[in-house]
């Protein structure tokens, strides 16, 4: 399984959406925010130039767009 990442921020309904999904599943990834974190969020801002979240980093590799994300645990979580 590759490393992931989920970026996200509470107040963000695109964002609860995936982690309801994940936990529905019982699916334990590490979360980070780029609203609460300087850090992280020059960390998204590098991975994909902007600060739009949900973003799944799959080994680096930014994922946006919720439904994709949660299409990508879909067919990739075993
Ligand atoms: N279509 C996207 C919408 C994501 C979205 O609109 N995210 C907002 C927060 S709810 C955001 O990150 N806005 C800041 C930005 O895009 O820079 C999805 O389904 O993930």
């Amino acid at each position: 399984m590759p490393e992931l990442v989920l970026y996200q921020s509470d107040w963000c309904p695109f964002c609860r959406k995936v982690t309801n999904y994940l936990k529905n599943r019982n699916i334990d990834i590490p979360l980070k925010d780029p609203y609460a974190d300087a850090a992280t969020a020059s960390d998204l801002m590098g991975m994909t130039g902007g600060r739009q979240v949900p973003c799944l980093s799959i080994d680096g590799v930014p994922l946006l767009e919720s439904d994709d994300i949660i299409r990508w645990f879909e067919d990739n979580w075993k």
